[in-house]
């Protein structure tokens, strides 16, 4: 055999084997994430892939399509609907202007700390939330940590709510929160995520608002130095799941995916812990100005117009009452 042929059935036998290895799984089930590799909640799914082929016996595996390469968050959230991408994991925000019941968990200051929040989503309120996808082409899987949420900005350190007053920022894209930024008495405009670095660069807005880990991998700290403590939102992530991709699983499939979802949640936290940390001390090391003792008050009391906007239906006071009355 001549060394060209050598190397074309090698070549031919390697491309076999790596068919092979990539065909392992029957189906691969793709999902979308809007943050890097490495992010908790890309692992989180990851983790969930791995388990969920387990549990299949290799039927069913999941790909991330991290760093939005199926595109930023509302039309992610679109062609889910549509079927096109298999599941999304995303912020509760962008949910809002679809699903009335996510606007609940993403109130400002609804959640008292980070635990309340997990008792509640962990608990029966979680999972209406979980339930109310399905009217709209999605099944709600599981939710994801996504810490508390506080302004940055360009231009100066914020230490009352007097300082926001004329500056604009960026919001993920849910009316609820242009309302939010309003009644601070700053200006909103809603963006994809993917944008708001060139423009807090450019001066097109004065910040956003952001957790450490976001705020820390976005690179946004680099050109928004300015970092206050307010705390306004703890809006959980949630992972949902094409309806139609859920439509063709087996029943045995959908518990899997079920399962191997809500197995990736203390997964998910604990990677979540350990970022938050590291995000935090690169911040704080990198010069950014850092407020943390800011009085909170005037900020919850301002909120009162956005609660009264939104709560409007009686099933929606009843789960803000609830979710008060949660320990
Ligand atoms: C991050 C969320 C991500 C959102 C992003 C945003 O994890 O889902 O896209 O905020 O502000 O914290 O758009």
């Amino acid at each position: 055999m001549n060394n060209i042929l050598k190397t074309a059935i090698f070549a031919l036998l390697a491309g076999a084997a790596m068919t092979v290895t990539a065909s392992a799984c029957e189906r691969t089930l793709r999902s979308s994430d809007t943050h890097p590799d490495g992010y908790p909640t890309v692992e989180a799914v990851k983790a969930m892939g791995k388990m969920l082929e387990e549990k299949t016996g290799g039927k069913l595996c999941i790909e991330v399509f991290f760093g939005a390469q199926l595109g930023e968050e509302k039309d992610s959230i679109e062609q889910t609907q549509f079927g096109v991408i298999d599941m999304d994991r995303v912020s509760l925000g962008p949910f809002n202007n679809i699903v009335p019941e996510t606007q609940i968990p993403s109130l400002p200051y609804i959640f008292r700390s980070v635990e309340h929040m997990h008792h509640v989503m962990d608990g029966p309120i979680g999972q209406e939330i979980l339930d109310a996808f399905q009217p709209h082409d999605l099944v709600g899987l599981a939710f994801y940590d996504g810490g508390s949420r506080s302004f940055y900005n360009s231009q100066r350190p914020i230490t009352s709510m007097d300082d926001l007053k004329g500056m604009k920022f960026r919001v993920m894209q849910s009316d609820m929160f242009v309302d939010m930024v309003s009644a601070l008495g700053a200006n909103a405009t809603p963006m994809p995520y993917g944008e708001v670095y060139s423009a807090i660069q450019t001066g097109v807005i004065d910040g956003a608002e952001n957790n450490w880990p976001s705020y820390d991998t976005s690179g946004h700290y680099e050109v928004a130095k300015y970092y206050t403590l307010d705390q306004h939102l703890i809006v959980p992530e949630v992972l949902v799941m094409s309806k139609k991709t859920w439509d063709s699983l087996t029943p045995e499939e959908q518990q899997a995916v079920r399962d191997s979802a809500r197995a990736s949640v203390p997964v998910m936290r604990d990677l979540w812990d350990k970022q938050e940390a590291e995000s935090e001390a690169k911040i704080e090391a990198s010069g950014v100005k850092v407020v943390k003792d800011i009085d909170k008050t005037p900020f919850i009391e301002a909120m009162k117009p956005v609660y009264d906007k939104y709560v409007t239906s009686d099933k929606l006071k009843d789960m803000v009452k609830r979710i008060q009355a949660t320990e």
